[in-house]
């Protein structure tokens, strides 16, 4: 068999320019002339995609050749950034475009503002899963992502009097250029209906309601290598038959569009809820269509080139982002024994084989459950196999811990007592064959706490694998000033693909010439923000003054009311002129709330509040000034993270799993101010103490403060700044401060002395310039470990035991 080879000639700036002005000609029927900023927007993404094509087809027909075990990641969220910036750079053809479009007289940066990241995301467990493909495919793993195409993705955010307004994210509204679709890969999502017996175990659905789910696929470029992976992504559509021409010739035209409707609103728009657990059946309904049309799509390109159903584990892997795909598991048994007619115990240890889960949370409220009332009213089958994988669970159970009822309680899929729900992440623990968390506290966390009774029946089940981000979007893309230092003195770009090889800067921190062109470069980055933070809020930064960030979702265990404490704090102090440990500081905050998050909303409004009462006051603002850039995404946290010199990672011990700003911006040179949770704890390992600012009670000194009981009050008592603080709080948001002094569920008083302490140590350090500028060299030299390359290789070594697949070429 042979494949057509690209019909693109070469890569010179002459030939991008001609590929231009032919997909303006003929995909847009224009000419450059009469173009319009979309026109030629398109036309360019369009010029981009087709280089990566002939890469993706070479791909594509080596995975053909070679069937090997692929990697299928489940994510109900992706968080992609850009596609323009990231495709120009994997495609080396940023030098060529870059000249052709100014032969042409365009502005790339004008063509890049019309390129529209899909925010299909909410936050960390998005955005993570877009680091892993990316690094997937960088490391020649073959790997397919799935996941939903949600016609509105994550909210758009504004203020209005210093509240958070959300705005529909309409992002295909011009077209999406750097999508194709596959409408001959349709698939059959079945909802309610009843479950008629056939033989045995063996059942037959019949489901009561039918959509279809239409595939489109975006390409996954590696970087510095051949492969390109795909991410498919579904779209509900109405079935045929609910175009019935005798219902509409009935003179049901009303009914019948509303069902259209109904099915079509599936994948309408990404619930905005991060970490808290809403049990609508729309979102339920969301996760089994992406789960059904995944798992038809893998077995379809398994039969492609196999046969046997035991074959099946060693070429399938399904990683489980979290428990929002978990049904898979049920959906798959379904498949194997109804469908297929295999046996029940043949159909489980495949099953068992073929997924992995990964859990992103520890907070109670964010462990799925859902009301069996519901799963059995909308996937009457699933239920039933749960129940069954259940009892055999139970079983199992009952033999290791003989007459142990609490035991059975405590593992059990099904949550009794009151109203009986599926605990979706028991069903992920007991369907598959490896668990894991994100950092290693939140590793042994899970096994110590959350889910301890399974590790203490399946501990080989158990693993860590630490998140990483990719240095291709966050150090080069975002940070092209620092790279290209970086490329010289490394002598090369190998670190973008070793990042390991940051060591070598080690020695250049004690270069003083070094240093001070990373201060400049930091320095120009801070510029660069001023420009955007001006331009977005009418607030002027002053781009020498420390800039001290905390970029992610604003919810009440990340704690930005520490945040917004301390700096109302410095207000007063500034205002006493008790400016010994103060130094010129802009706070940058960036970060959206899920809509029905009251109390996170609260903290928001109080940030801005207070961000106009220190821009506004001309004795403190010199000093001092606070921006919070409104809709924090991709994008803006590539501009911000490179300008950053402080990383603000404060949550509360014991409630981050990871964290993951925390290792894009000490990669671009922040010193971080951090407790000991999540992720933190291996930044400060690898950075080494000296060079992070620790602070704050650690998850034992957090069990033993709760243990003798908790009362805030005395704080507030004993600290007279603390009371100054809270008072002059008070005076905007009473309610903010009450449940401080009476709940303060996430200990915020209890740290607040040793954060602002700790905040006063950082105003020395940054005294010391060289001191400082040494320190972060150090940071980015030493945090090679949180590339998602190396996470990558984690997950292939200890849970997919896959190898990499070269493509030639
Ligand atoms: C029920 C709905 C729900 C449940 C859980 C929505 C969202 C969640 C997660 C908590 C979302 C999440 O983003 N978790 C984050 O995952 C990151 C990547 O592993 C970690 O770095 C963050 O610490 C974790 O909060």
């Amino acid at each position: 068999m042979t494949y057509v080879t690209s019909p693109h000639s070469g890569d010179t700036p002459g030939d991008f320019g001609r590929d231009l002005l032919s997909n303006l000609y003929y995909q847009r029927g224009t000419t450059l002339e009469s173009a319009s900023a979309q026109d030629t927007y398109h036309s360019l993404a369009l010029t981009v995609r087709n280089r990566l094509v002939d890469r993706y087809i070479r791909t594509a027909a080596a995975h053909y050749r070679a069937n090997p075990r692929f990697i299928y990641y489940l994510s109900a969220e992706y968080m992609l950034g850009k596609q323009l910036d990231q495709n120009l750079l994997y495609s080396g053809t940023e030098d060529s475009a870059h000249r052709a479009l100014e032969g042409l007289g365009l502005s790339s940066s004008d063509l890049d503002a019309l390129d529209v990241e899909p925010g299909l995301g909410n936050g960390g467990l998005g955005r993570l899963a877009a680091c892993l493909l990316d690094a997937m495919a960088s490391q020649d793993i073959p790997a397919v992502g799935y996941g939903i195409r949600y016609d509105f993705g994550i909210f758009k955010q504004a203020f209005q009097d210093g509240g958070q307004v959300e705005r529909p994210d309409d992002w295909t509204f011009y077209g999406n250029p750097w999508e194709f679709h596959a409408s001959d890969d349709q698939q059959t999502v079945g909802f309610y209906g009843h479950v008629e017996p056939l033989d045995g175990v063996r059942k037959s659905w019949v489901p009561g309601e039918v959509v279809l789910g239409e595939p489109s696929h975006m390409l996954v470029p590696g970087y510095g290598t051949s492969t390109v992976n795909i991410i498919r992504l579904w779209r509900a559509r109405a079935a045929r038959e609910s175009f019935d021409l005798s219902r509409f010739g009935a003179g049901q035209y009303g009914e019948a569009v509303e069902e259209i409707v109904r099915s079509e609103n599936i994948s309408k728009v990404l619930y905005p809820d991060d970490s808290t657990e809403l049990g609508r059946e729309l979102r339920l309904k969301q996760q089994h269509f992406l789960v059904t049309c995944a798992l038809r799509d893998i077995v379809r390109r398994f039969r492609l080139r196999n046969s046997d159903w035991d074959d099946f584990a060693g070429k399938v892997v399904i990683q489980l982002n979290d428990t929002h795909p978990v049904m898979a598991i049920a959906e798959l048994m379904r498949m194997l024994v109804d469908e297929e007619g295999l046996e029940w115990d043949r159909a489980w240890s495949i099953t068992r084989r073929v997924f992995a889960y990964t859990c992103h949370t520890l907070l109670p409220e964010a462990l799925e459950t859902w009301p069996v009332a519901l799963v059995q009213r909308l996937l009457p089958r699933h239920m039933e196999i749960i129940f069954l994988i259940n009892h055999l669970f139970l079983q199992e159970v009952a033999a290791r811990y003989p007459g142990d009822d609490a035991k059975l309680r405590e593992l059990s899929i099904i949550q009794e007592g009151g109203e009986q729900r599926v605990r979706m992440a028991h069903l992920a623990v007991v369907g598959s064959s490896a668990v894991n968390g994100v950092a290693e506290l939140h590793s042994r966390l899970l096994a110590a706490t959350t889910l301890r009774g399974f590790a203490e029946l399946w501990p080989g089940r158990f693993h860590n694998v630490t998140n990483g981000v990719s240095p291709r979007r966050f150090v080069r893309l975002a940070n092209p000033r620092l790279s290209g230092l970086i490329s010289e003195r490394l002598g090369g770009q190998a670190w973008l693909t070793d990042l390991d090889r940051l060591v070598e800067l080690e020695p250049a921190a004690d270069d003083s010439a070094f240093r001070e062109r990373w201060r400049e470069i930091k320095r120009l980055n801070r510029e660069d923000l001023a420009r955007h933070a001006l331009a977005a809020t009418g607030v002027a930064i002053d781009p020498d003054a420390l800039c001290d960030v905390m970029i992610k979702r604003f919810h009440e265990y990340k704690r930005q009311l520490l945040r917004v404490l301390h700096v109302v704090a410095q207000y007063h102090r500034i205002r006493r002129d008790q400016v010994v440990d103060v130094v010129p500081r802009t706070i940058v905050f960036g970060g959206k709330a899920a809509p029905g998050y009251y109390a996170a909303k609260r903290i928001m409004r109080l940030a801005n509040t207070v961000a106009d009462l220190v821009n506004e006051d001309p004795v403190v603002s010199p000093y001092l000034k606070m921006v919070f850039l409104p809709d924090y995404n991709v994008s803006r946290a590539q501009l911000i993270i490179p300008a950053a010199d402080l990383s603000e990672q404060i949550s509360l011990a014991g409630k981050e799993a990871s964290g993951t700003s925390n290792m894009k911006l000490a990669l671009n040179g922040a010193l971080t101010i951090g407790t000991l949770d999540g992720a933190n704890v291996e930044i400060r390992d690898r950075v080494g103490a000296d060079n992070f600012f620790l602070f704050g009670l650690d998850t034992t000194e957090v069990a033993a403060v709760r243990e003798r009981g908790y009362d805030p009050r005395a704080y507030y008592d004993r600290d007279a700044e603390l009371r100054e603080v809270l008072d002059t709080v008070a005076h905007y948001d009473k309610d903010i401060v009450d449940d401080l002094l009476h709940r303060d569920e996430y200990l915020t008083l209890a740290d607040y002395r040793a954060y602002v302490d700790c905040q006063d140590q950082v105003a020395r350090a940054w005294r010391d310039r060289e001191g400082w500028t040494r320190t972060s060299i150090l940071n980015t030299a030493r945090s090679g470990f949180f590339s998602s390359d190396r996470t990558v290789r984690d997950y292939c070594r200890d849970i997919w035991h896959v190898t990499p697949l070269r493509i030639d070429g």
